[in-house]
């Protein structure tokens, strides 16, 4: 029975699963903010590079000189040969398998690693928790002028966030490019379970935070791939998304921003100028309209439900305020410009509901209030 469902699966070509896999860590590395601007550019550049890939050479002179600072590695990724690609399924990892080092730090050096890691990309899309398992995790290395932090070939231990120090990149013994006191090393081996790249050696004394392999991929490869998981669910239940196509619905995943509220707490306030919206992945939230120098509630929405669009579509402030009822309530949050980009399919479907809003407007207050009026 399960060879003949096998034999009916759609066969996954390995280069298709590499290429999409390399531009999925390219961009969730880099997180920038059009998928689509920066998929022509990446795509554009790894066809340009393409005749080096093919004779699956690097290290030459001309391929070496001919990167430059803002360029993503393409050779580098694509000669690698993607073990990760087959390796690894953030599904059959779990979290309580195996415990996570914890490394104690003062109140002081605490401070200074998350100053450090303030700016890396790769944990922006980390939760709470998952940050505070990253930063526990972080241990502090203090290294000398002269001292090889990684030499090209060697397996993977470590990635590293530059806390201070100068650091230079050597491949095949050629000077490649220099770390001042700031940036991200040793990630590649670890992203794709291959030997290091290159040689990262001090030149002065410095402080680097790192984080072991197994930390690496078991908390910040899983959540961005988590991230998808997580939202895909939220999204797939959401009934006005039923009009994005699944693409569509994967770059929404990638834009949402998880923000929990307490019991009470306040989430938007009527009269503010709007920044973004909401969906709901767990707990209740109490729409609330100022009247008469009180508030009166309007709607409870739950799972599934979403709200805060009306000001985005209406180019008002915000038409009523929203707090948190019953316990923590768990929120995806869109920005306004996400909204912009991702959600035009929906417009109708969002449209056709604040419609509904204008009539319930009536029922509630016995006039309509002018809520959704863009003149
Ligand atoms: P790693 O785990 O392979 C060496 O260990 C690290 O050097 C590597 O991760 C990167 O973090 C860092 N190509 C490959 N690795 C580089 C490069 C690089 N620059 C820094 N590292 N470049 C491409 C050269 C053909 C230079 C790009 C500017
Ligand atoms: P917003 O951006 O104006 C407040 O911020 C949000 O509350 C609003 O978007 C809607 O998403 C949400 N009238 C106006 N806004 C409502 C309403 C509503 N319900 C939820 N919101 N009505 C309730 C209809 C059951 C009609 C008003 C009586």
């Amino acid at each position: 029975m399960s060879s003949d469902s096998s034999s009916r699966r759609i066969p996954v070509p390995e280069e298709l699963k590499e290429v999409l896999l390399q531009f999925s860590i390219a961009y969730l590395v880099e997180q920038p903010a059009d998928i689509v601007d920066y998929a022509v550019d990446y795509f554009t550049k790894m066809q340009a590079n393409r005749p080096t890939i093919l004779n699956d050479q690097r290290g030459d002179d001309q391929s070496i000189n001919s990167q430059d600072g803002d360029e993503p590695p393409i050779m580098q990724h694509s000669r690698r040969k993607s073990v990760f690609a087959e390796t690894y399924d953030p599904e059959a990892d779990d979290d309580d398998e195996g415990a996570t080092a914890i490394f104690p730090k003062t109140d002081e050096q605490r401070a200074r690693l998350v100053e450090s890691v303030k700016n890396v990309l790769l944990f922006r899309s980390l939760e709470k928790e998952q940050m505070n398992q990253v930063l526990d995790a972080m241990f502090e290395r203090r290294v000398e002028p002269g001292d090889f932090i990684i030499r090209q070939g060697d397996d993977g231990d470590n990635f590293y966030v530059i806390e201070s120090g100068i650091f230079k990149v050597y491949i095949n013994d050629k000077y490649i490019s220099t770390y001042n006191n700031t940036g991200l090393f040793g990630e590649l081996a670890l992203l794709y379970n291959m030997p290091r790249a290159a040689t990262v050696q001090a030149e002065t004394s410095g402080l680097l935070w790192a984080m072991d392999r197994q930390t690496f991929r078991r908390i910040l490869l899983k959540s961005a791939f988590r991230k998808r998981k997580m939202y895909e669910e939220l999204l797939n239940n959401v009934p006005m998304l039923k009009a994005l196509q699944n693409y569509e619905r994967m770059n929404l995943a990638d834009a949402l921003i998880s923000k929990t509220y307490e019991n009470g707490q306040r989430i938007i306030k009527q009269g503010d100028e709007a920044d973004g919206m909401y969906f709901i992945e767990e707990g209740t939230v109490s729409v609330r309209m100022d009247q008469d120098n009180s508030e009166i509630e309007i709607s409870l929405l739950g799972k599934g439900q979403y709200f805060g669009e009306l000001a985005l579509v209406t180019h008002r402030p915000r038409a009523a305020s929203v707090y948190a009822v019953g316990g923590p309530v768990k929120l995806a949050f869109l920005d306004v410009k996400a909204f912009e980009r991702l959600l035009g399919p929906c417009m109708d479907i969002m449209k056709r509901n604040i419609d509904d809003y204008e009539s319930q407007l009536v029922k509630i207050f016995g006039s309509k209030n002018n809520i959704t009026d863009t003149r």
